[in-house]
């Protein structure tokens, strides 16, 4: 798979060439492109915004930087190009799942008050958000959404993590132990040591149902 990030801020992205998406990209399964949206302005000072019509505050990303370079890394219209804004739908697990199937990805990052609506218009399939909250830029939002699709690039991590880790089936995860069996005077839950894993099964998934409905009950069906 391959992600192509655009950015007027593309060393923001330095950290995602370490950690675990960097060993996705090491072992050739996952191809991260970082692309400066300013590399493609038509103008002499290679400026990237301006004021906005109409007035009001701050300044708005040009439609032409960003057309242009849409339009270089993704020539054919084959990627599922994407805006990362607070107006978009909420990114969630599915949702990663759904953009596992694509072959290409391109995340567009806006700044200062956003970007031109035609650019939106003219370049993008669809608008996502990582939740209800303005940060100061897109790059964090895509950088979220790289990680979370990187994790099911095969070979990031081992399958079995993916089995009964939260927000699947069964709502939020349950507790982790590991040794010591005993630390600052607190045990490790006793099923958890007997073998038993039938029991331990019961355990957990009791676990799950209980984290569920105290944090997130609207995963269960529950108001909020
Ligand atoms: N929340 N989810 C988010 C965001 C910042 C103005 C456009 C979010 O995805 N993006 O807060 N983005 C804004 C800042 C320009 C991006």
């Amino acid at each position: 798979m391959k992600i192509t990030i655009l950015t007027l801020f593309p060393e923001m992205f330095a950290p995602l060439y370490g950690s675990i998406i960097g060993r996705a990209v090491n072992a050739g399964k996952l191809n991260i492109e970082v692309v400066n949206i300013r590399d493609y302005a038509e103008n002499k000072h290679a400026k990237c915004d301006d004021y906005p019509f109409g007035g009001g505050a701050g300044m708005v990303m040009m439609p032409q930087p960003i057309g242009s370079a849409i339009k270089a890394v993704d020539p054919e219209h084959k990627a599922r190009r994407i805006y990362l804004s607070p107006k978009g739908a909420t990114f969630k697990q599915d949702k990663a799942f759904e953009l596992l199937n694509y072959e290409h990805l391109v995340l567009l990052c806006g700044h200062y008050e956003g970007i031109d609506q035609r650019a939106i218009d003219l370049f993008i399939d669809e608008e996502i958000s990582i939740g209800d909250y303005v940060l100061t830029g897109g790059e964090l939002p895509a950088m979220v959404v790289c990680d979370c699709i990187a994790r099911y690039v095969d070979g990031v991590i081992s399958g079995e993590s993916l089995v009964d880790e939260s927000f699947g089936e069964n709502g939020l995860e349950y507790p982790q132990y590991t040794r010591p069996a005993v630390y600052e005077g607190l045990s490790v839950p006793e099923v958890l040591l007997s073998g038993n894993h039938a029991e331990i099964d019961k355990w957990r998934r009791s676990e799950s149902k209980k984290i569920t409905q105290k944090n997130r009950p609207d995963l269960l069906g529950g108001k909020r």
